[in-house]
């Protein structure tokens, strides 16, 4: 408890002030508390509603070579920038003959594709052409441009730890000098080819990230599909699938956790809360979810966030495919991640 101050006590406090020093009584409780307390609340955008006509107009009034990246960042309304006090969810649109110029960042990013045939994004050099539902990895500090050359437009959600790596102040940002494209390295899919197979090279793998960039969604609802068999439903989570990197079984990325999720029709999660801060789209299918106090209604692309520390369930209307990412792989490393499921004590 923070005591409450008489007068000799307040007037010590004040004097202090101009030398940026208070006594640990008075601000106690509010820089330790007994648990997490979000500071941001859940938010939720309707793909189609919400999205899609504001990509398509900024796809109209700019280029991508103008804007860099043609990117709508959506904001927690709490936050100048950030879906979470850790993550970035952006959308992205680029349209044919287009290309957004490499760069580089020590921000992590990831792609969950929504809409449209026919881009790449390049790695590296390595151009990963992006199908509906692919998720796709950029290491932080890889060189990264996108590009189109059929026509039409294509449209995907954009996953960072920008505010993240800028609160632990270690950004850096590169542009790679030239006519936009990194140098073409490697053949398209080349780190799909090696490492996406459940089988790896001799030669030993470095990287801190996973050496696979694509994850095609044909694979990973197979693998959902696939595992309904085995009839091994979690309460709180359904069929809940990590993307893993193939050499260690770690996370993909060393910030970012990254999931993808079913829920049979009609399957209810029991009430769940972990010190994680999620992103979550709807790859497929409807339903209902409730974070905190708030009840959204899915459809396919919508997208919400879970704040850390708040409960959250979800119902399915039908079979529905949640594709989500989380600052959870960063809290393991601080030995900060803690998780609660409804009607268990918590285990700290
Ligand atoms: C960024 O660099 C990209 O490279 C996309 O495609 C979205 C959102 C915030 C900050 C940097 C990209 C981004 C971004």
């Amino acid at each position: 408890m923070e005591a409450a101050q008489n007068e000799v006590q307040q007037a010590f406090t004040a004097k202090m002030q101009a030398k940026h020093i208070t006594p640990l009584w008075t601000i106690a409780n509010r820089i330790v508390m007994r648990e997490p307390t979000p500071k941001i609340p859940s938010v939720f955008w309707n793909y189609q509603r919400d999205i899609r006509p504001y990509i398509l107009e900024a796809a109209d009034i700019i280029t991508a070579a103008e804007a860099h990246r043609r990117v709508l960042v959506l904001n927690n309304p709490e936050l100048k920038h950030g879906a979470t006090h850790t993550l970035t969810c952006a959308i992205q649109a680029i349209k044919g003959g287009e290309i957004a110029p490499a760069h580089r960042h020590s921000q992590a990013a990831l792609r969950f594709v929504i809409e449209g045939e026919g881009a790449y994004t390049a790695v590296n050099g390595e151009r990963i052409y992006m199908h509906q539902g692919d998720f796709i990895v950029t290491p932080a500090w890889t060189w990264h441009d996108h590009g189109k050359e059929s026509d039409g437009i294509m449209i995907w959600l954009d996953g960072l730890d920008v505010p993240l790596v800028n609160h632990l102040g270690a950004t850096f940002s590169d542009d790679y000098e030239g006519d936009g494209h990194f140098p073409q390295s490697r053949p398209p899919h080349d780190s799909f080819s090696r490492y996406g197979s459940g089988m790896l090279p001799l030669a030993p793998i470095t990287q801190r990230s996973s050496p696979v960039f694509a994850y095609p969604y044909e694979r990973t609802r197979a693998a959902l599909e696939n595992l309904r068999k085995a009839n091994d439903w979690d309460a709180c989570h359904g069929l809940k699938l990590k993307f893993a990197n193939p050499a260690t079984g770690d996370w993909v990325m060393p910030t970012i956790a990254t999931f993808a999720q079913l829920l049979p029709k009609g399957f209810k999660t029991a009430p769940y809360r972990s010190t994680e801060a999620t992103v979550v789209m709807a790859a497929e299918g409807t339903g209902k979810a409730t974070v905190g106090e708030q009840t959204y209604t899915l459809g396919k692309n919508d997208i919400f966030v879970v704040p850390n520390w708040t409960w959250w369930q979800v119902e399915a209307s039908d079979d529905l495919v949640l594709l989500s990412y989380s600052d959870r792989a960063a809290l393991e490393k601080l030995d900060l991640w803690r998780e609660q499921r409804a009607n268990e004590p918590l285990q700290l």
